[in-house]
């Protein structure tokens, strides 16, 4: 290390804390301007946005900078215990919105800009989100260090720098386009790089066996290469409790000593190729979302972000003298699924060949460290790598994982003596199609708990996916339902709203959401359904200048606002909603209803597919085309609208999901592991359409049948339906209404004429999906006739709405975390 430990002051005032700037109009201001001139170098008046815009940052940086050191300080002080959170995606979202919210300085500083002739949300438009993240897992992941932060439970986030995130989507001629995601083009003001705190990560070689100075036999990794792990550190602040914990994202860097070697053999041009190779491993986020890629790259990002997170919590926060046989006192990594699980055998090698622990010592510790949260129930979606691959790449930690199977191996034999297929069936390594490493079986057997994230999923897991584990360890196995951040989904994306419901409760809901049910008899009450009603119009609103300016998108006005936004998934049924779309104009140009019987319905969608993911790729492109026909066509008089906002992200969510009326959340049963996305829009005041799917079960149940649009068939039905056999082509045959929105595709209509180009789609439905579109269509379009009915009594609505935000403060991540807590981790916050 370039720096000594930071903790021993060389100075009388090295402990003082940093002087906070007067929290005041004043104070603000000449923070601002110090800024300004000492950081940017420009005078105000010289000054551009983006100057203004980082000035901006890093005066409210320096707002919370005493609190972040003193949080440092006091958790390396505190020695309680602590969460690391081990996961390959954050998908932060803006962060200047949520800073100025933490420390209390929105008003301040939209009044001091003003003082300036500075319009405040003109330099947050600037800000350039952080999209480390695909979709619910990723941002998942930012909720719940949101929520840590605010409980006061000492903790840190490690993860992945990624140079490009999550790809920019565009449309050229209806078909996604990806762009790469330049988010660092400006630089970032939010993060802290310490090269100095650098890690070295090994990769490839070989082991070898020797006999140490006792005479115990031995085995040491020779590694063949090693990269830098340069950590960035970003804030996480509490919301207004002077808490501020960690976010350390990992960054690689070619390492001297591995450059050096091959400039001394004096190919310079091979050695800046190394360095290229070296530094690719944190370059992009892989944009598959719930399938994995199986590429080496992608092994290499999980071990190079995890092994840095191991050794950085042992060398930084526990230090020289702790014995590790304690461990667990200290620490519990969560796994947030199997993408950081290389990091049990990198534990073990740790205290076996680092530490000079014996095996069982070891495993003793180690299975006391992890706790395992898996986010899916698809086959495809589980990771396996080959053994092959692993091996050559990581050669002593293939030699660990045989280790804990043949270990593991034994004690379900002793378990169930001779029921060798079932040995077979839960063993770490999988023989076929070739020998592969099962990390979900990894995890299962190192977890000491294993969640999934609804409750329908967790019995999933326990009844299908993961049963023999549960069969084996009942104990292990418990649910924790998601839950997603008041702090940016209520009070920051829906200002208005939460001014309407602090002016009727207080503001205690912000960090105790559950207090909403105080809103419940409000629902009966006339004036204040008027003005949950001005709410939503003035999001609407709101959502349409942004789309205008935005998309060249219009919106028009008075339609019920019928949302889907998600990554695209076959199992999501984005075709499905488009389905029902193609349906009601196909009835009114074949004269079966007239336009005036349509409600009139802008139906938004948002979503990215995988670059590879041909089917999702040729939905977008049928998306597309039906708006392009649909929004065009006279004899719809205006009232059925299609709009498709290209690159959905974290940001376009603030704005959309509190102007939705209809929130989509219409996946197969059995598929959704929760969905995050279904919280949001319930607790924004949209209801429902949706199957029984995920966290669907839950919100039903906690807003009651009344204020939800149930359709589907239910898990168990789908499985029957599955085991006798899913013949789509009779649904086809046999629902005239289904056939003709399918036929119209077929004509051409929405390809220029072109008959084939959705051939794609529309024979996956009828000859082979897997998710069973068509099956669900009647019973959705039903569904859809009860939204319109309803939707036509404002008052019934509105009072459905308000009542589903009140019950649902259930879905706080506050409460996750809660849940988490006492669940799996058994620890308490601090103070
Ligand atoms: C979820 C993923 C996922 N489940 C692999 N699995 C990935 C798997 O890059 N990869 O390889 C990326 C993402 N993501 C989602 O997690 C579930 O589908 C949602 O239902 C759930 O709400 C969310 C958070 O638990």
């Amino acid at each position: 290390r370039v720096l000594g430990p930071a903790n021993k002051p060389t100075h009388p005032m090295a402990l003082a804390p940093v002087a906070t700037p007067r929290h005041s109009v004043d104070g603000f201001v000449q923070e601002f301007l110090h800024e300004l001139n000492t950081t940017q170098g420009v005078t105000l008046s010289a000054s551009t946005i983006n100057d203004q815009y980082k000035a901006l940052a890093l005066t409210v940086r320096n707002y919370l900078m005493a609190r972040w050191l003193e949080t440092t300080r006091n958790s390396i002080k505190s020695k309680s215990k602590a969460v690391a959170y081990l996961s390959a995606e954050y998908l932060l979202g803006r962060q200047l919105g949520n800073a100025l919210l933490a420390a209390d300085l929105a008003d301040i500083a939209q009044e001091g800009l003003k003082q300036c002739g500075i319009e405040l949300w003109q330099l947050r438009a600037q800000e350039v989100e952080p999209g480390l993240g695909n979709g619910g897992l990723g941002r998942l992941a930012a909720c719940f260090i949101d929520s840590l932060a605010t409980m006061n439970v000492p903790s840190v986030g490690y993860g992945i720098r990624y140079e490009y995130g999550i790809f920019r989507q565009t449309f050229v001629d209806g078909r996604q386009v990806e762009q790469p995601d330049t988010w660092l083009s400006l630089g970032s003001p939010w993060e802290f790089p310490h090269p100095e705190a650098a890690v070295t990560i090994n990769f490839g070689g070989t082991t070898e066996k020797y006999t140490d100075e006792d005479g115990r036999e031995r085995t040491r990794w020779l590694p063949e290469w090693d990269v830098q792990a340069i950590p960035y550190n970003y804030m996480v602040p509490g919301y207004l409790n002077g808490r501020v914990n960690t976010l350390r994202l990992w960054s690689a860097e070619a390492t001297r000593a591995f450059d050096l070697q091959i400039f001394n053999s004096g190919d310079y041009a091979r050695a800046v190729r190394a360095q290229t190779f070296a530094e690719n491993i944190s370059k992009v986020l892989y944009p598959e979302d719930s399938t994995p890629q199986g590429k080496e790259l992608r092994l290499q990002q999980q071990y190079f972000f995890v092994a840095a997170s191991i050794r950085d919590f042992i060398n930084q926060v526990l230090g020289e003298d702790f014995d590790l046989h304690n461990l667990s006192d200290r620490i519990i990594f969560q796994l947030n699924d199997t993408h950081p699980v290389i990091g049990v055998p990198e534990l073990m090698r740790v205290l076996i060949d680092e530490e000079g622990f014996g095996w069982d010592e070891a495993w003793e510790v180690t299975s006391k460290c992890f706790a395992y949260t898996c986010h899916t129930l698809l086959p495809e979606a589980l990771e396996v790598w080959p053994t092959e691959l692993l091996g050559r790449l990581l050669p002593r930690h293939l030699e660990i994982i045989y280790a804990i199977n043949d270990r593991f191996l034994e004690q379900v034999r002793d378990r169930f003596p001779g029921d060798e297929v079932r040995v077979g069936r839960m063993s770490i390594i999988a023989e076929y199609p070739e020998r592969a490493v099962r990390m979900a079986h990894l995890a299962s057997v190192a977890a000491t708990k294993i969640n999934g994230v609804a409750e329908l999923h967790s019995q999933l897991l326990r009844d299908k996916v993961l049963k023999d584990f549960a069969d084996l360890w009942p104990e292990k196995f418990t649910n924790v339902t998601n839950g997603v951040t008041p702090r940016r989904f209520l009070r920051m994306a829906n200002y208005k709203l939460s001014g309407l419901l602090t002016e009727t409760i207080g503001s205690g809901w912000v960090t105790d959401l559950e207090r909403l049910r105080e809103l419940e008899p409000c629902a009966d009450d006339p004036e204040f359904r008027e003005k949950f009603r001005e709410v939503k119009a003035f999001n609407k609103r709101r959502l349409t200048n942004l789309l205008r300016a935005r998309d060249g998108i219009d919106l028009p006005e008075g339609h019920m606002l019928d949302v889907m936004v998600k990554r695209l998934h076959e199992y999501k049924r984005q075709s499905l909603k488009i389905l029902h779309v193609i349906s009601l104009y196909e009835q009114v140009i074949s004269g079966k209803i007239s336009a005036d019987e349509i409600t009139p319905r802008t139906v938004v969608f948002g979503a990215k597919a995988a670059p590879g993911y041909r089917l999702a790729k040729d939905t977008i492109h049928l998306i597309n085309k039906v708006a392009s026909v649909v929004n065009e066509d006279k004899r719809l008089d205006g009232r059925l609208k299609v709009a498709f906002p290209a690159n959905y992200n974290v940001t376009l969510a603030e704005k959309l999901i509190p102007a939705a009326d209809l929130s989509e959340q219409i996946s197969l049963a059995g598929k959704e592991a929760s969905g995050t996305g279904n919280m949001k829009f319930a607790l924004n005041g949209a209801l429902t359409i949706g199957t029984d799917d995920g966290a669907n079960v839950e919100i039903r149940e906690l807003v009651g049948d009344d204020h939800f649009f149930l359709f589907g068939m239910t898990e168990p039905e789908v499985e029957a339906l599955q085991a006798k056999g899913y013949h789509p082509g009779e649904y086809y045959q046999n629902n005239p209404q289904l056939k003709a929105a399918v036929d119209l595709i077929q004509s051409g209509i929405f390809s220029g004429g072109d008959r084939g180009t959705f051939d794609s789609l529309t024979s996956s439905w009828l000859y082979h999906d897997r998710f069973m579109v068509f099956a669900d269509f009647d019973s959705y379009i039903a569904a859809q006739k009860k939204v319109e009915e309803k939707y036509a009594d404002q008052d019934a609505w509105t009072r459905s709405a308000i009542l589903n935000m009140a019950r649902t403060g259930y879905f706080s991540s506050d409460r996750s975390m809660r849940d988490y807590m006492t669940r799996i981790w058994n620890i308490t916050p601090d103070f």
